[in-house]
């Protein structure tokens, strides 16, 4: 595949998302790094690639653009028929469903937790408290699924699915969410790191 350029912040688990997914596919890539809460998202120039005022967004090699992390993991595996998207229509469709899931019940509460407290640094009390019950309810199914698949689509290796999953839940303890509980999903969080060459976290 032809150098792409992921416009993107380190902090946030939706542009390693798709950093990961580059390295993973062999996709080349220069990543240039936007500061998100410095209003970097939101310059003129961003604004031309992604009118949503939002990273990660990626310009191709015939400068065409693309935003939505998720879609762009996809893209990416397409493209290069990587493993990470299963080729049966099922299996696929398994995959889709927890990057679905990912977008709506899990980066929602998760990540914008982790957003209020570690980032804007608010108190506790400041904080929505459904942020919280909504993200362990995320946390718990997943650990219950884990408890009977290695991989969180039900692969039989490392999937997107993962990829998207990890990068909040592996920071999860900075919005406030206690892991301990949840040995199933710490001991996937680690396999997913090290699949993925990252050091493992102690949570
Ligand atoms: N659903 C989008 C969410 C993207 C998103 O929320 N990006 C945040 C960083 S994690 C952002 O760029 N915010 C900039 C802003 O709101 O000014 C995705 O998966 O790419």
């Amino acid at each position: 595949m032809d150098p792409i350029t992921i416009y993107g912040d380190r902090k946030s688990g939706n542009c390693l998302k798709v950093l990961w997914t580059a390295e993973q596919t062999g996709v080349p890539h220069t990543f240039v790094e936007v500061d998100v809460l410095g209003g970097g998202a939101r310059t003129p120039q961003m604004l031309k690639l992604n009118p949503a005022g939002q990273v990660p967004v990626i310009v191709l090699s015939d400068g065409r653009t693309l935003s939505q992390s998720n879609a762009i993991m996809l893209h990416l595996a397409e493209t290069t028929g990587s493993s990470l998207l299963p080729t049966d229509a099922y299996d696929r469709a398994c995959v889709y469903q927890w990057l679905f899931w990912e977008q709506y019940s899990h980066e929602t509460a998760i990540a914008v937790r982790r957003f209020r407290k570690a980032y804007q640094q608010l108190p506790d009390e400041e904080i929505d408290p459904s942020l919280m019950t909504r993200g362990l309810a995320a946390l718990e199914l997943m650990d219950r699924t884990l408890g009977g698949h290695t991989w969180i689509g039900g692969t039989d290796g490392m999937s997107l699915a993962d990829i998207a999953l990890v990068a909040y839940t592996r920071v999860a303890p900075e919005g406030g969410f206690d892991l301990s509980p949840f040995t199933d999903l710490r001991s996937w969080i680690a396999r997913v790191e090290r699949t993925l060459g990252l050091p493992v976290s102690e949570c």
